[in-house]
């Protein structure tokens, strides 16, 4: 079994056989492909895109075996004998006036509680990385954060659901978009992944209370290893050293400690796994807070990885509020025996 993340930029891919060996995608930026109908299941993040003037982007993950859709408690969902890919949208409104907290913490605890139940039902439990995007990430309301309220509701259902919530956890981004709803994404499977740490930082679930009364539950990437491929998750990566925010105010700054910290993540994974990836090979999709900060980000991935690196940038906000640019990656590696 493989997986590939390909692009089209913005068109469909020409040759519809292929559309049997799609899992899902998504659509990225503003455009006007959003109602396009798919037979895989979309997820569309709807944001300013800042690295191409074309407004849309769509991705794809392509297997290499046929696939069979579905649809389980709102969740639209792909599956081939490995690998799982879905999409679940939650309008927090649905969630107003329920029990005695946040309609997002109750929608998020709703949400996971759903996927899990799904990944469960369907024998292919783990799951490998999240994409969670909401409206006014940094906004306060029923006196926390909206990330936080986010935090706990995540948790909790993690705790529900009797799974991990430290140590074997996917990986994931939480990014705060215009408007929209709960809006989440993601990959399972049957193999167990390797999480991965960045020994610059602290562990995300093991954040001290300062950033919330409940810790962020991810790991800084998993590597799947399945027979043919190995496959490496960078969740969400920001200017943080230890659990402190470093170049308050410097974006430049930010993006090439941003890029420190996938290097040293990077090189974890090549220590704990059989394949060495390098950050010129992976596909990055990067987050700024600012748009017209664009050019120093490009100017910080190009002395890093050189003018052919693949780069979405989109304009968004951030889980932290002192936060300016987060950038997550993946890569895939051929494994020819094991
Ligand atoms: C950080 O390192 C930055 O809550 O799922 C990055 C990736 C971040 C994922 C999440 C948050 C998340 O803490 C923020």
């Amino acid at each position: 079994m493989t997986l590939a993340l390909l692009t089209a930029d913005p068109a469909p891919p020409a040759r519809m056989r292929l559309a049997d060996r799609i899992l899902g995608g998504a659509l990225v930026g503003q455009g006007s492909c959003a109602a396009t109908t798919r037979s895989w299941p979309v997820q569309t993040v709807v944001a300013p895109r800042l690295d191409s003037t074309r407004e849309q982007l769509q991705e794809l993950w392509q297997t290499d075996a046929d696939c069979e859709s579905g649809e389980f408690a709102g969740i639209v969902f792909r599956r081939n004998a490995e690998l799982l890919y879905g999409v679940l949208q939650l309008a927090e409104s649905d969630f107003a006036g329920h029990a005695d907290c946040p309609p997002l913490q109750a929608a998020s605890k709703e949400a996971y509680r759903r996927i899990f139940a799904l990944l469960d039902a369907q024998a292919l439990p783990q799951l490998w990385r999240v994409w969670n995007y909401f409206a006014d990430i940094n906004r306060e309301s029923d006196g926390l954060e909206r990330y936080r309220q986010f935090n706990i509701g995540r948790h909790e259902a993690f705790q529900a659901c009797g799974r991990a919530a430290s140590g074997q956890v996917p990986a994931a981004c939480a990014i705060g978009l215009r408007d929209g709803p709960l809006n989440i994404a993601f990959i399972a499977g049957r193999q167990v992944p390797l999480a991965i740490e960045n020994p610059r930082q602290v562990s995300a679930y093991a954040y001290p209370p300062e950033y919330g009364p409940c810790s962020p539950t991810f790991s800084r990437a998993v590597l799947v290893s399945l027979p043919q491929q190995d496959i490496l998750f960078l969740s969400g990566t920001a200017s943080i050293v230890g659990h402190r925010t470093v170049h308050r105010h410097d974006v430049a700054g930010q993006c090439r400690e941003t890029l420190d910290n996938i290097a040293a993540v990077v090189d974890e994974a090549n220590r704990r796994g059989q394949t060495a990836f390098s950050m010129a090979e992976l596909t990055y999709r990067a987050y700024l807070r600012h748009g017209d900060d664009f050019p120093l980000l490009y100017a910080a991935l190009a002395e890093r990885l050189g003018d052919e690196a693949s780069v979405v940038c989109l304009q968004a906000e951030i889980c932290r509020s002192d936060l300016l640019v987060e950038i997550e990656a993946m890569a895939t590696h051929p494994v020819r025996s094991r």
